[in-house]
């Protein structure tokens, strides 16, 4: 079979069934390139929810995990949100529950709840502000004038790194990032050995011991931005696989290496051209946010937006 021309016939059933659908495809910045190839915006979390509050269109479909479509639905209620493939989670977001987060601010009372965008609407709905790895140092401080304790769930390497930007001890939960772990300081090291003149940027979801040989700690936006203005004409990039794939697109003239290939999340990995197809055709799988929760999910969030 020619694999090319099955390619492009599916690349066309899209682009009909998008118009027929009145849709939009978000895909995060980790998607498949065949996926990215397809989108109509790509970005991280929130930029692609801020893309799907302001569209015209009626459907939305989200190309990325749970959480992500979850927080869309979260900030345009009157939308059809559909993710090509509904079992693609988070493992991270997964690893606390709302009566988890209900527990630990039982046992401090007085502290102030902040979490990561990478949690659940139920779990955003107990939270007081939330935050992304673009704007959680920014978050943490203009909270830290003003609460004595600070809880910071769920990821307990991005809260390491914001309590050391900001000076401030926080409350943390056992959370990490399964594929950010896979990136070690070898990796890193061993990557500087052959190419000396390429700076290297990490994500916060990475070992502080990652971290710590970083030259820029970036969110995937940020890293976009970076990869654009700095004057390094080689980066090594320290997180999931898939963003080597449009930082190379958006700078054709500058060569990205991964830290290492091992940085896979397989979960970023289900959706397909052949799953988008199927999403479009049945308008399939609706992810809704429960109005009870998404009113107070929705408060975290704003709260954040006010900040930053
Ligand atoms: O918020 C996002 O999209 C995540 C999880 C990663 C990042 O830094 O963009
Ligand atoms: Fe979750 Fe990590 Fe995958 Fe991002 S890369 S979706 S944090 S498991």
């Amino acid at each position: 079979m020619n694999k090319e021309l099955f390619k492009d016939d599916l690349e066309e059933k899209i682009q009909a069934l998008k118009k027929r659908r009145n849709a939009v495809i978000l895909a995060h910045n980790y998607q498949l390139p065949e996926v990215q190839e397809v989108a109509d915006y790509r970005g991280d979390s929130l930029e692609l929810s801020r893309v799907a509050a302001k569209t015209e269109a009626e459907v939305i479909v989200f190309c990325g995990v749970h959480f992500m479509a979850e927080t869309a639905s979260i900030l345009c209620p009157d939308k059809k949100v559909i993710m090509p493939d509904a079992l693609a989670g988070c493992p991270m977001a997964n690893m606390i529950t709302a009566a988890d987060l209900k527990k630990l601010k039982e046992k401090y009372p007085k502290a102030v709840a902040v979490g990561y965008v990478n949690t659940s609407a139920q779990v955003k709905a107990e939270l007081d502000y939330c935050c992304t790895s673009t704007n959680a140092v920014a978050i943490v401080n203009a909270l830290k004038g003003k609460y004595k304790d600070i809880i910071f769930i769920p990821d307990k390497y991005l809260a390491d790194f914001v309590s050391k930007q900001t000076h401030r001890k926080l409350i943390i939960w056992n959370g990490f990032c399964p594929t950010h772990v896979k990136i070690l300081p070898e990796d890193i090291k061993q990557k500087r050995k052959f190419h000396p003149r390429a700076k290297v940027m990490v994500h916060p979801e990475c070992l502080p011991e990652v971290v710590a040989l970083a030259d820029a700690v970036l969110s995937t936006s940020r890293m976009a931005k970076f990869a654009r203005e700095d004057q390094a004409k080689e980066f090594i990039v320290g997180t999931e696989v898939g963003l080597i794939y449009r930082l190379k697109q958006d700078n054709p003239d500058k060569e990205f290496y991964p830290a290492t290939e091992r940085a896979v999340c397989p979960n970023m990995k289900r959706t397909t051209q052949e799953k988008i197809v199927w999403a479009l055709e049945e308008l399939k799988e609706e992810v809704k946010v429960p109005d009870e929760v998404r009113q107070r999910a929705k408060k975290a969030i704003d709260r954040m937006l006010e900040i930053a």
